[in-house]
């Protein structure tokens, strides 16, 4: 079903804790975690608790839990202090865009500056 978690999705795994993140922010349907791999001083990642590839689909099936992702990733921008520096909210939306991870996920940028464009 739609939504559902996936045995094989690392993301899924995280989302309900069979697998450690640092995580730093929890709501109904969101965690929030450290980037393993970061790649600004603040980068953490809000994922949905829901099991969707990628933003597009998440956005499309379940608007609200969509938008929680959004509210999620500017609570981790307050409570991390890049609020008020300036902060970049990035959803890599298929292989394409460098998507590597196919669960929906928010990755939240900042404490450096960010060039535009991205590469
Ligand atoms: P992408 O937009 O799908 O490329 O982002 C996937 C992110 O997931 C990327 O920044 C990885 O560093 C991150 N990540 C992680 O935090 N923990 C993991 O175990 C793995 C990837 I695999």
């Amino acid at each position: 079903m739609a939504g559902e978690p996936q045995a094989d999705c690392l993301f899924c795994k995280i989302a309900s804790g069979k697998v450690p993140a640092t995580v730093v922010r929890e709501t109904d349907t969101t965690v929030a975690f450290q980037d393993i791999n970061p790649q600004a001083p603040t980068h953490v990642l809000v994922v949905p608790k829901a099991h969707y590839p990628d933003a597009a689909s998440l956005a499309a099936a379940e608007p609200q839990i969509a938008a929680d992702v959004l509210c999620a990733a500017e609570e981790v921008a307050a409570m991390t202090g890049i609020k008020e520096t300036g902060f970049r909210i990035v959803f890599n939306t298929g292989a394409g865009a460098g998507q590597t991870v196919f669960h929906a996920h928010a990755h939240v940028l900042g404490g450096r500056s960010l060039n535009w464009p991205p590469g």
